[in-house]
């Protein structure tokens, strides 16, 4: 089987998506993810002027050598934009294989170890009541894990919480939005919000929180030990992770569980957060990660020192990302969780897929390959617009991690 043609689809179906499309001489041809939230063209331009050119009359089959070529191949290595791109071209290689060979994804990464993967969803709301009834709203409708995040009396725009009423995640048009933030106010805050939520909701649910980058490794700490006591599935990017040593500060403190990754790409980004046992769950994702052969290699180092996925699922990773993380945690024996946001009924129309939801846990499906299909006559009603992520400041104006 040969590359015959790639091309690259860059639509926005209530949120812009990148895809890649990759067909061979045999009329197979498979579907990859490279969306990066408010960087979207970085990647759509580094796939058609750098990658597609080098793939044409490639065997599809080969994927670690494929793989091996982009990332050694450009000499620059690492960063989102190249990662997000190899990503892409890697899960497209997967489905056409898994198609070809008639089979789904997961039978390729060494068959079920589970029969349904657990995922998390979120909920959030303006005041601490709000929050405990969009909880109750996620366990009745079946959820096992939720995570909570609720405004903080005194800071403006809270992380977490939707403007208007919209489902979060932001991807603002215009330029970005400035949110406030107070560390001060959020660590008051944040405990009594646990301590409300066990008391209505009771000890049998999974709880967790995201904290988004915004504190130093002895505020995390603070706040991971004030949490003990609502025991917590994790608390998420406690601090910015490019100082991995700061987890270990974090670490002599508490024995709240630690997720962290969602912006890394590389396992050279988690090196030390892994073999120091210093995090319990790594959140770097298929789609910034490389894709399925490289998160393959991370997951497997990870299982060595007990440390399990929970990979970020946000919805601006498109449904191909979430189809590839669905196979993907049905086969690996170190899996954790799986974070899972419902797409717009829009983004769902645009990508028809095979998996579902039943009773906390996500089932990829049987059909050969990934199981998802991209409308192309739709995406072309929904062109690219240009979004930003926000950024945030202290209460003081000085720039701070959003
Ligand atoms: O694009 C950024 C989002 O994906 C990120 O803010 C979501 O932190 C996030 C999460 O845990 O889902
Ligand atoms: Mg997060």
């Amino acid at each position: 089987m040969k590359i015959v043609d790639a091309r690259v689809i860059v639509c926005s179906p209530d949120r812009n998506f990148v895809t890649l499309k990759i067909e061979t001489d045999e009329g197979i041809y498979g579907l990859g993810d490279g969306t990066l939230n408010g960087r979207e063209m970085a990647v759509a331009s580094y796939l058609s002027e750098h990658v597609i050119p080098c793939l044409i009359g490639r065997d599809p089959f080969d994927i670690e050598d494929i793989w091996q070529y982009l990332y050694r191949g450009a000499y620059w290595r690492r960063g989102p934009v190249t990662m997000s791109a190899i990503a892409a071209v890697d899960v497209a290689l997967w489905d056409i294989k898994g198609k070809a060979l008639k089979t789904p994804v997961y039978n390729l990464l060494g068959g079920k170890s589970r029969q349904g993967v657990l995922v998390y969803t979120h909920a959030n709301g303006k005041t601490v009541d709000e929050t405990v009834a969009s909880v109750r709203r996620y366990m009745d409708a079946g959820y096992l894990a939720v995570r909570a995040q609720c405004a903080v009396p005194g800071v403006a725009s809270s992380y977490g919480v939707p403007k208007g009423g919209k489902p979060y995640e932001p991807a603002e048009r215009g330029l970005p939005s400035e949110d406030v933030w107070s560390t001060e106010r959020y660590l008051n805050f944040v405990p009594g919000l646990f301590e409300r939520l066990r008391a209505e909701v009771g000890h049998d649910v999974h709880l967790l929180h995201d904290v988004h980058h915004r504190l130093t490794p002895i505020e995390a700490a603070r706040l991971g030990k004030s949490l003990e006591p609502y025991h917590l599935f994790w608390m998420e990017d406690p601090t910015p992770a490019e100082l991995q040593e700061g987890f270990a500060l974090i670490r002599q403190h508490t024995t709240t569980p630690i997720a962290t990754g969602e912006v890394f790409n590389s396992v050279w980004d988690a090196h030390d957060l892994i073999r120091k046992q210093w995090i319990d769950y790594i959140r770097m994702t298929i789609v910034h990660g490389g894709g399925i052969t490289h998160l393959k290699k991370t997951a497997d180092f990870a299982a060595l020192y007990q440390v399990k996925t929970g990979f970020h699922g946000a919805t601006d990773l498109s449904p191909i990302t979430m189809a590839a993380a669905l196979h993907f945690g049905l086969a690996i024996h170190n899996f954790g969780i799986q974070e899972h946001m419902h797409h717009s009924e829009l983004t769902d129309r645009v990508f028809p897929h095979e998996y579902s939801f039943n009773a906390g846990y996500m089932y990829p499906g049987d059909a050969p390959g990934l199981g998802v299909e991209i409308d192309e006559a739709l995406v072309s009603q929904y062109p690219y617009q240009r979004a930003y992520l926000p950024v945030a400041r202290k209460l003081d104006g000085t720039m701070t991690d959003w």
